[in-house]
């Protein structure tokens, strides 16, 4: 297997994590809405602890709504505040800072008991690679967005952007490794396209997508390729190359285009609205 983390940058990120978390009141954990639980690190559960926990389904705008729902139940039996989001839009970011100071009315109402008022809420971005973490501090942050700048004494060295008067955040997102040795974790985040150097090659990621498909959602092949989804799943692959005139050089059917084409097209969701890992398979 090749990757493009090493375990030394995961062991820097953890050390940098370790320390930024002390200085904050709030984690913010990004997941991706299509594999809730393979875009997690569960170190983050260790990490955060002690910490109040708000969970963005990210990336929501490409998930299955009713599985979608199922997990923001299920992480909300497990304690956690939870969300669903497109980052790359405006659509419901403003309630964000509601749900934030929901999130921590404790500390809210421990600071009022103590005479502390206004002290805003510190909190800070963490999840995977390419989950979405810089497109939603963008988003949230907007066009409000001030540099607090170095507080000397509090948050040596850190930089905060300041949401209104109520949230700040601190501009780093924490990146966190998924648990990629697990096979079919490190599958579904080749599916997503959160591993570059993929587990598998596209050939067998489009084997193992078509193979998903026609169980979880049959139909939606036939649908958008006109193909027999009765055929065995290598042979559906050969269709798509011909009614997708996926064609090699000497104008055969081309079987890697098509296997790329399919991921292509089930990863900008033109395939439809594809959760790949479902709540009560997990429960
Ligand atoms: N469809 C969709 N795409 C999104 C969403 N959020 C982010 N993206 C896209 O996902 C890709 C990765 O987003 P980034 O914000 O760079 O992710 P990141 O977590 O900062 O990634 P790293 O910096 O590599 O750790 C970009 O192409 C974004 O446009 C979302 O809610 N929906
Ligand atoms: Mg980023």
């Amino acid at each position: 297997m090749n990757f493009q983390w090493y375990p030394g940058h995961m062991t820097k990120a953890k050390r940098q994590m370790q320390e930024d978390i002390k200085l904050i009141d709030l984690v913010v954990e990004l997941v991706d809405s299509r594999i809730p639980l393979s875009s997690r690190n569960p170190d983050i559960d260790e990490l955060g602890k002690n910490k109040f926990r708000l969970i963005l389904m990210n990336k929501a705008d490409l998930a299955d709504k009713r599985q979608s729902d199922r997990w923001a139940k299920y992480f909300e039996s497990k304690g956690y505040f939870v969300y669903s989001l497109d980052a790359r839009t405006k659509n419901g970011i403003k309630k964000i800072t509601d749900i934030i100071m929901e999130a921590c009315k404790e500390k809210i109402e421990r600071d009022r008991k103590r005479g502390i008022k206004n002290r805003p809420v510190r909190a800070m971005v963490v999840g995977i690679p390419n989950v979405g973490k810089s497109t939603f501090i963008n988003s949230y942050a907007g066009k409000a967005v001030t540099k607090t700048g170095n507080k000397p004494g509090v948050t040596k060295g850190k930089q905060w952007i300041r949401m209104g008067k109520n949230v700040e955040l601190l501009d780093t997102p924490g990146i966190l490794w998924p648990k990629f040795e697990d096979q079919m974790v490190g599958l579904r985040l080749a599916l997503v396209g959160s591993i570059k150097d993929e587990i598998l090659n596209t050939d067998e990621l489009a084997l193992e997508l078509v193979k998903f498909l026609k169980e979880k959602y049959s139909g939606i092949l036939n649908e958008r390729y006109d193909v027999d989804e009765s055929q065995k799943d290598i042979d559906i692959i050969s269709q798509i190359a011909v009614n997708r005139n996926c064609l090699s050089k000497g104008s055969e059917p081309d079987f890697s285009k098509a296997a790329n084409l399919l991921i292509d097209e089930f990863r900008s969701g033109k395939l439809g609205k594809i959760t790949v890992e479902w709540c009560e398979d997990n429960e």
